[in-house]
């Protein structure tokens, strides 16, 4: 095989190759050569992101169906640290992704070299694991044990590779039968799978839901695709007061009760009533502030189950973790409950008529073109077996109050940022290109990172959805400033009336619809382009927050009745 003279670089890559590796993102520059090189001579599937941040972000989005970390390659200088966004989001979300930055050796750092920054460890306090791996001073076994360290870390979450190369950078060689021997994947493929075992449910929690009837909160919160579990979501409903994220590790289980409905609804009475005697988290922390102050204000032992590590103290009532996957402590709290629950029951009856409440108001502003009722189509109308993205902000909130059905849900709820939303769906489009992605976004988080199209190839099966309501709707939604103009000009910050302009420049099939008669046009031209197409809805963002309140107030009304 002819391939780089940088040993590191081959042995980094052809051993993660050995150990499963198939997706490399790679942005251009020199000093990334060798990787590349390497890359390119062992066959892996190469796309190429212009921009740094989009390529890290790609790379998170192509692990997350199959929980295979994906390798993003970036040269020196501010260019590696743009890979710093998409690993502080796998670092909270649990995403498998190896980030790997090349640099100048480090005898030449001192000589105040062009594009150079401190790159050693730059990422250590949002990574699994960081090191550095020099060739000029590490022996191949050495190269090739750190690499299988870092690929069994990237199970669980980001992990940086820092890697040093003296010029010249494009040299090729032969290698021999004897050099191109790698590691079996079956011995860490063990390794992997033995840390993962289960542990049994801490006594302590065994104690409290042993008691009688007990009174067990539990909250799903979000986690990566590959986490998912499909088990029967109704065992657990009977057994627990259940709230679920749209984005947790139930597919389908926010759907019914809608957490978002339901707390609304709960007035003073019902929630000294439903309170909790212990609150079981797994995945992130709720999104929603004002349900963490109820959290708070219940003040019930907090136990979280999962092998994230972060160990929260959410609520300010921590008890303890248990170090179980979310499938198998879901499993066990199943088994350990009592079939029938009275307090579950009496959180049920509230939140269905929560529910209806909320379904019987939006019905009666049919043919209001409000985001609310646009998402609420959506829900119904996308393809069964679409892989459904939300960009950060309004989006990934609409998703909690409607009914998905069995399709996976994502948006990047680790870090939560606006700036590689649709990066990320690219990522999950390209690793799996049998089914559609389809990613639904505000027009500022399109806006922000619209460089995540600027990648080779393209994805045919993207499909992405812009809700253009004229800025940051969520500056409406939250208690922001006094002032209109105040809150148009710094906050809602409107940056395009239209963004055909982007989607055409980006590749992207455009139609777009502001009402509904335009919608059902425009939908069925969207769907059946065959290539990557951008829809955009235009809506009238103080119309559609008004909606919002106006549904806040009616569940509020109907609090106690
Ligand atoms: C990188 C980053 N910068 C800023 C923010 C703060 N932020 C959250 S939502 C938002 C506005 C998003 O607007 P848009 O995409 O139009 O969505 P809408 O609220 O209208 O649904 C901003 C700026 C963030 N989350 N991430
Ligand atoms: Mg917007």
């Amino acid at each position: 095989m002819r391939t780089t003279d940088h040993p590191a670089a081959h042995g980094l890559i052809s051993t993660w190759k050995s150990l499963g590796l198939r997706h490399i993102v790679v942005s251009p520059g020199s000093r990334s050569a060798p990787l590349v090189l390497a890359a390119h001579a062992l066959g892996l599937q190469i796309t190429v992101a212009l921009d740094e941040r989009s390529a890290a972000h790609v790379a998170l989005g192509m692990a997350l169906h199959s929980g295979v970390p994906a390798c993003a390659i970036t040269t020196s200088g501010t260019a590696a640290l743009n890979h710093g966004p998409a690993i502080a989001e796998a670092f909270y979300m649990g995403v498998p992704l190896i980030s790997v930055t090349a640099d100048r050796p480090a005898a030449k750092r001192q000589m105040g070299p062009g594009q150079m920054v401190v790159q050693t460890d730059v990422f250590a306090d949002h990574a699994h694991c960081s090191m550095e791996l020099d060739e000029l001073t590490m022996s191949t076994a050495e190269l090739r044990g750190a690499a299988t360290e870092a690929w069994i870390q990237a199970q669980r979450g980001p992990v940086h590779v820092n890697i040093p190369f003296d010029e010249p950078l494009y040299g090729m060689l032969e290698l021999g039968d004897k050099e191109l021997e790698t590691l079996s994947s079956t011995d860490v493929s063990t390794i992997v799978s033995n840390e993962m075992e289960p542990t049994s449910m801490p006594d302590e929690l065994v104690d409290m839901l042993s008691c009688h009837d007990p009174k067990v909160l539990v909250l799903l919160g979000a986690i990566p695709e590959f986490l998912r579990a499909t088990q029967a979501f109704e065992a657990l409903r009977d057994r627990a007061a259940v709230f679920a994220d749209a984005f947790g590790p139930i597919l389908g289980a926010n759907a019914e009760p809608s957490a978002s409905s339901m707390l609304l609804g709960l007035g003073d009475k019902a929630l000294s009533e439903l309170r909790p005697e212990v609150i079981i988290t797994c995945g992130l922390p709720p999104m929603d502030k004002k349900w963490r102050e109820q959290l708070v204000a219940w003040n019930a032992p907090h136990w979280h189950i999962g092998i994230d590590g972060h160990n929260w103290d959410m609520f300010g009532s921590y008890a303890g973790s248990w170090q179980v996957s979310a499938s198998d402590g879901i499993e066990q709290l199943v088994d350990a409950l009592p079939g029938f629950n009275a307090f579950a029951g009496q959180w049920n009856v509230q939140s269905d008529r929560a529910a209806a409440v909320a379904s019987k108001f939006s019905a009666g502003w049919t043919n209001q073109w409000t985001d609310w009722h646009i998402y609420e189509r959506m829900a119904s109308s996308l393809d069964d077996d679409a892989s459904v993205h939300f960009a950060n902000s309004t989006s990934a909130r609409h998703a909690q109050w409607f009914d998905w059905g069995r399709r996976m849900l994502h948006a990047n709820r680790g870090a939560a940022g606006i700036d590689g939303c649709l990066s990320t769906a690219v990522g999950d489009a390209l690793a799996n290109p049998e089914r559609p992605v389809v990613l639904l976004t505000g027009d500022t988080a399109w806006i922000y990172d619209s460089n995540g199209l600027v990648v080779r190839p393209i994805p045919p099966n993207l499909k992405v959805i812009v809700i253009n309501n004229g800025g940051g709707n969520i500056f409406r939604w939250i208690d922001g400033p006094e002032e209109e103009e105040v809150l148009e000009h710094y906050f809602e910050a409107p940056f395009a009336d239209s963004v055909q302009g982007s989607a055409l420049q980006l590749g992207a099939a455009y139609a777009s619809a502001e009402n509904w008669n335009e919608f059902e046009q425009s939908i069925s031209t969207w769907r059946n382009i065959n290539g990557p197409a951008l829809l955009e809805l235009k809506t009238n963002g103080k119309e559609s927050a008004g909606f919002y309140h106006a549904l806040k107030d009616c569940l509020q009304r109907k609090k106690n009745r």
